[in-house]
């Protein structure tokens, strides 16, 4: 990443004083335990930049949010449906300069955004764009720090999960349970995620919302999720839909997110956010990141929820049980 003057962003850990020291019933809750298992395994990079964490795992995390409050922001949705892209995507644009009224303060996962964009970068000179599949032992936490352009406000800290689509896939099959992925309960917003490809797919657009249905039945189990208001549809690959011409096909498409939405009304009960991305458009007609500007206008304009109760004991063991950030 490189900011408007063609240098790179200097990673300014950000002040960690007294200041920053946070009391109160989200302390108590941070309480650190145990990482169980290599996907909470603390890793570091290349020799590029040894010693530096890729991302953060659970108990980094967790050690993260004790100092600051950070909004968590979690994408959920399957492998391949371009969840990592918009995470990179986010850094890519702030690595420009000010973004959607932000700018970038500093990251303690710098590395790991590096190295998601990496890939993308290479292949993009080849003018394939690609990005390297996110693998369940992946560090899962990328942390942001922006300020606002106008500097009214005081910095805001992000957590970013970055999870394997393969945990949603368990969880929509009732293979796994909402409480074996505490850190869904404790997202500030968790956007599902409807792939525009299978979107844009007549073979595959049925099974994209059936899977959304499924998804949405086990978020609302009792205490999945800190409370409705934290869900958001996000669509990404906006421009393979627009690539279709064909009129009965967009109808198509169009049906299928309304269908979509209704899905997830019936759990919120009042009308859900529609952000609809082209992160890493195939085609020129969309720059980098399109549609974040919403992305980043809604988590940053609600950065908190307030989970209503205590949160429901952990099974020991599990690779993520230990997240409460
Ligand atoms: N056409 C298009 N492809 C995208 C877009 N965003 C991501 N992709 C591609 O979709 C594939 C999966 O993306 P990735 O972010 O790894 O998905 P994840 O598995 O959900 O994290 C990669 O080949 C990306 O280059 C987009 O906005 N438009
Ligand atoms: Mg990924």
């Amino acid at each position: 990443m490189t900011d408007a003057s063609g240098e790179p962003p200097t990673a300014q850990p950000a002040a960690e004083g007294p200041e920053d020291a946070q009391t109160g019933s989200l302390d108590e809750v941070l309480a650190a335990t145990e990482g169980t298992g290599d996907a909470v395994r603390q890793t570091t990079d290349d020799d590029e930049s040894a010693g530096r964490p890729l991302a953060l795992d659970t108990d980094a995390a967790n050690a993260l949010a004790a100092r600051r409050r950070p909004t968590v922001v979690v994408l959920a949705g399957r492998n391949e449906s371009g969840k990592t892209s918009v995470y990179a995507a986010i850094y890519e644009r702030l690595g420009r300069g000010p973004f959607a009224g932000w700018l970038f303060a500093g990251s303690n996962t710098l590395s790991g955004f590096e190295s998601r964009c990496h890939l993308w970068r290479k292949a993009s000179n080849a003018g394939v764009p690609e990005m390297e599949h996110t693998q369940a032992t992946d560090l899962p936490w990328l942390h942001l720090r922006l300020t606002d352009v106008e500097k009214t406000m005081s910095a805001r800290d992000y957590l970013f999960g970055d999870f394997d689509g393969e945990f949603f896939r368990e969880l929509l099959r009732n293979v796994k349970q909402p409480s074996e992925l505490p850190f869904l309960r404790r997202a500030d917003h968790i956007g599902l995620v409807l792939d525009g490809e299978r979107l844009a797919d007549p073979g595959r657009r049925e099974t994209e919302v059936t899977e959304l249905e499924y998804l949405v039945g086990a978020l609302s189990k009792p205490e999945a999720i800190a409370g409705p208001e934290v869900l958001s549809l996000v669509v990404t690959k906006l421009d393979l839909i627009d690539a279709i011409e064909d009129g009965t096909e967009r109808a198509a498409i169009d049906e299928a997110l309304d269908k979509a939405q209704s899905i997830v009304e019936q759990l919120t009960n009042s009308p859900v956010p529609v952000i609809r991305l082209a992160a890493r458009s195939a085609t020129d007609r969309y720059p980098l990141g399109h549609g974040l500007e919403s992305l980043l206008e809604r988590v940053s304009s609600h950065p908190a929820t307030q989970v209503a109760n205590e949160l429901p004991p952990q099974p020991a063991g599990d690779a993520f049980a230990g997240f409460r950030a």
